[in-house]
């Protein structure tokens, strides 16, 4: 099914050769006997690009011929990770290349480690839309991701003593093959400035905003393959450069300063992606961040409508906007305003247009991260749309009254204007009023959307709330991280799992086998090997592959709870140090994240897991039993390589905290086991594999929020706990900061005085929980058959899941006319 362009482009293992080598001189500009790895490596790029384009041509004129309706995914953050050995795979010609390469005197696995990742994600979220876009060129789904081409990603991180230092991540240093610039395309995005109003002719009410500054905002479209599907979607990311025009009209005009002032403005609005950080709202520039993709976004779809011969009556109809979270919700004001403003649309065709364009995917409960603008920053920034706004609003506000008469607490509490002290614009809320679904992303989040931080919605609009739970792609988190697994699921069931994982179901029969039980925990040693060797090569310490690995890899947060299996990890510690003849089953303890700059605790606790493991590794008496490694600068290539290592995966948070979780899946889909709260989707997860394959400990979301209405007092259970106090005062004492009494003081405070995400009240049966795991893994045979489960039983956690169930109850897109569909 590959299509075949012309004989440069084919297939064959000369064919590629020659492609490599024709790039490297003619594109990369060197000869081979010169040429580096990275030479090397972006040569072979080249070449598989050359082998995307006529499809990704081909699939923009099928789209058209079909005329379909189009999901625009709007996304603040892509984390991408490496494309190469994922297009090798979604192409289907990794045996070939790897022949190729190698007659070449080359090794793909090592050039496949040259790509540097594009890191423009925090976490999570940024993650989610990267393995949606994947799913959704596989199902063949028009679609388009749309966000920002950040010069500098996510901050790289390195420890130094023990503690985070960040650095700049110029991720383009050495070109990306990947991107193609589309300067035909660009538009102009305008910011600040004032507006005037009058009645036209026709006793009209205009309206004409004059911004004070325009920049230009440039694409870059990247090829998104699907699995074998013969589809390429394209991700468009946003540049943002100096207009010529507004630039040169101040240099001739003698305003130098302004010239250059516009300049530097201009430029630095896509510069750098912002880390989830606790202060955010006096960020002018990630404000302008968000308008300025999605202003550009917007104009573009409005343009390929056009283009394509329908009228903006029907934008709707043609077009379908996902807002990833609340950063792009400016939408809702901004495609009024180019309905309303720019195309002479009545207000009420241009609300009906814009409601029922958009939709909404929320991502967090926790009440800080809920986005807010002081309304003095937003008017000076977008004074068209802040009024807009207002208009929205009152409209919005007239129909609380009347469902809710009588009722003006609802309506302030409802208001998209928060006038509680200083004022804001609600982005949430924005969202909400111009969206036509609002989903949460597990099942928990969505009830707990409904019952609490969107309830007054709710109440309003019931059917507009629906749940998607997450969903994670086969393709990178299992076919190409985990290639021994693959293998060795694939020789029983057959390759069908990678585009259809609900086909893993099919190894349940193999989990009462004893030789495939055998076979599979061969394969996880041998994946074991690999990690500890990178371990060995990065951190220099070198750990026991036969020890149980047991991960936390996710950004550093205090709800999310690294400090609690910390507090395990010197439970266990305690114990050894008073019975060094105690048998336990050896572990190694592997944490990885990054924590946000300015979030003091974070940071806190990566320090603290580095003291810990100083102690612990150094001390004869437990290091072998024990091993703690902090892995430095984790990110997507080095969570291909965890994951499939993983015996035990920590899914700790506080219950009612974690909307879904994403890691959690893709450690079960390879074989893990998890020890977890009912949080997020890890309650779906251990109702899919079963309770009796899932180590579940904690206070539920409930008991949590009774706990603390009812005055909740961690001191009390430090003074009757025995354990716990033992840690905590060893913690508090300096014995695991080198007699250093103040370092961890913050933190143990902080759990003795309020303890806001309740390590305390979950302690004793986190302990509990993780004593049963020890019992487990000194039966193999019981240990392996649980982990086959696991895998055999994801298969609903697929993204292929999720895109489906978008695509049914949010999109309604039923034809799936190319690529694999439903
Ligand atoms: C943002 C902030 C900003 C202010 C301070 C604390 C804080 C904490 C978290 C966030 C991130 C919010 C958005 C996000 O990344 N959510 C994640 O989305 C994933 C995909 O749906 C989901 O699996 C994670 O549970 C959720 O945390």
């Amino acid at each position: 099914d590959l299509i075949v362009d012309d004989e440069r482009t084919s297939n064959t293992v000369a064919a590629l050769k020659q492609g490599i080598l024709d790039n490297l001189f003619y594109v990369v500009g060197k000869r081979v006997e010169v040429a580096t790895d990275l030479d090397h490596f972006t040569a072979l790029a080249y070449t598989v690009r050359d082998r995307i384009l006529a499809r990704w041509l081909t699939t923009r004129e099928d789209y058209a011929k079909h005329n379909v309706r189009t999901v625009y995914y709007l996304s603040a953050e892509f984390l991408m990770g490496p494309y190469l050995a994922n297009n090798l795979l979604n192409l289907g010609i990794e045996d070939v290349i790897r022949q190729a390469v190698a007659e070449l005197d080359l090794d793909l696995n090592h050039l496949i480690g040259r790509e540097s990742e594009p890191g423009l994600g925090n976490g999570g979220l940024g993650r989610l839309a990267a393995c949606y876009l994947d799913s959704l060129a596989t199902l063949g789904v028009p679609a388009m991701g749309y966000g920002i081409r950040y010069e500098f990603g996510m901050f790289h991180q390195a420890i130094r003593d023990g503690w985070q230092v960040e650095m700049t991540d110029y991720w383009l240093r050495y070109g990306n093959p990947w991107e193609i610039r589309r300067p035909q395309a660009c538009v102009e995005v305008g910011f600040g400035g004032h507006t005037q109003s009058w009645a036209d002719s026709f006793g009209e009410y205009k309206v004409l905003w004059s911004p004070n500054e325009i920049v230009k905002g440039v694409p870059f479209d990247t090829p998104i393959l699907g699995y074998r599907s013969g589809v390429a979607n394209t991700l468009r990311l946003w540049r943002s450069e100096a207009n010529e025009s507004f630039y040169f009209d101040r240099f001739n005009s003698g305003d130098y300063e302004g010239a250059v002032g516009a300049k530097v403005f201009a430029e630095n609005i896509s510069k750098v992606l912002y880390p989830n950080d606790e202060e955010i709202r006096g960020k002018e520039l990630r404000l302008q961040q968000q308008y300025f993709f999605t202003s550009c976004s917007l104009q573009d779809m409005i343009r390929r409508h056009e283009t394509a011969g329908h009228s903006l009556e029907n934008f709707h109809e043609q077009c379908t906007v996902q807002l990833n979270d609340t950063h792009p919700s400016i939408g809702v004001a901004e495609l009024m305003r180019l309905l309303v403003d720019i195309h002479g649309f009545d207000w009420d065709k241009a609300w009906e247009i814009t409601s029922h364009t958009f939709n909404y995917t929320n991502h967090t409960l926790l009440p800080e991260a809920l986005e807010r603008w002081p309304l003095r920053i937003f008017g000076l920034l977008l004074p068209r749309h802040l009024e807009l706004i207002y208009e929205i609003n009152a409209r919005f506000l007239t129909i609380v009254r009347a469902k809710f008469p009588n009722d003006e607490a609802r309506v302030a509490r409802m208001s998209i204007i928060d006038e509680h002290g200083e004022r804001y614009v609600r982005m949430a809320y924005l969202a909400c009023v111009g969206s036509s679904h609002i989903n949460g992303v597990a099942k928990l989040h969505t009830e707990l959307l409904k019952s609490d931080v969107l309830h007054d919605f709710y109440e309003l609009w019931p059917e507009k709330f629906i749940n998607v739970t997450n969903g994670v792609t086969p393709r990178r988190w299992l076919a190409v991280s985990n290639p021994e697994q693959s293998e060795l699921m694939t020789s029983k069931i057959g390759l069908g799992w990678i585009g259809d994982l609900d086909q893993l179901s099919q190894l349940e029969r193999y989990a009462e086998d004893s030789t495939f039980r055998s076979e599979w925990r061969g394969v996880q040693h041998a994946v074991k090997v690999r990690l500890a060797q990178y371990i060995a090569e990065k951190t220099g310490v070198s750990v026991d592959p036969s020890s149980m690995f047991d991960a936390q890899v996710k950004r550093i947060h205090e709800y999310k709870r690294q400090h609690l299996n910390v507090l395990y990890i010197l439970t266990q510690y305690y114990r050894l140090k008073k019975d060094p003849t105690l048998e336990i089953s050896p572990r190694t303890f592997l944490f990885g994240g990054k924590a946000a700059p300015g979030y003091f605790m974070a940071k806190l606790i990566i320090k603290l897991i580095t003291s810990v493991a100083e102690v612990v590794n150094n001390d004869p008496e437990v290091n072998r039993q024990l091993k703690v490694v902090f892995l430095p600068d984790y990110n997507v290539t080095f969570g291909q390589l965890v994951y499939p290592a993983a015996d035990l995966s920590e899914q700790i948070s506080t219950a009612g905290k974690e909307a879904s979780g994403t890691g959690n899946m893709k450690f079960a889909m390879n074989g893990a086991l998890t020890i977890g709260t009912l949080d997020g989707a890890n309650i779906e997860i251990r109702d899919a594999v079963g309770h009796e394959n899932f180590f579940l400990f904690g206070l539920t979301a409930a008991e949590v929020a009774a706990r603390k209405a009812a005055g909740y007092h961690p001191h009390q259970i430090y003074e009757s706990n025995g354990a716990l106090r033992e840690v905590i005062d060893g913690i508090g004492s300096g014995r695991f900061s080198r007699g250093d009494g103040s370092l961890f003081r913050p933190l143990v405070d902080s759990l003795l005085n309020s303890d806001p995400y309740l390590l305390f009240a979950d302690y004793q049966s986190y302990v509990d929980c993780q004593d049963r795991v020890c019992k487990m893994y000194r039966d193999p045979e019981a240990w392996s058959r649980m982990s086959i489960y696991n895998a055999a039983r994801m298969g609903q956690f697929s993204s292929d899941r999720s895109i489906r169930d978008y695509c049914k109850d949010i999109w309604n897109i039923t034809r799936f006319e190319i690529g694999a569909g439903v």
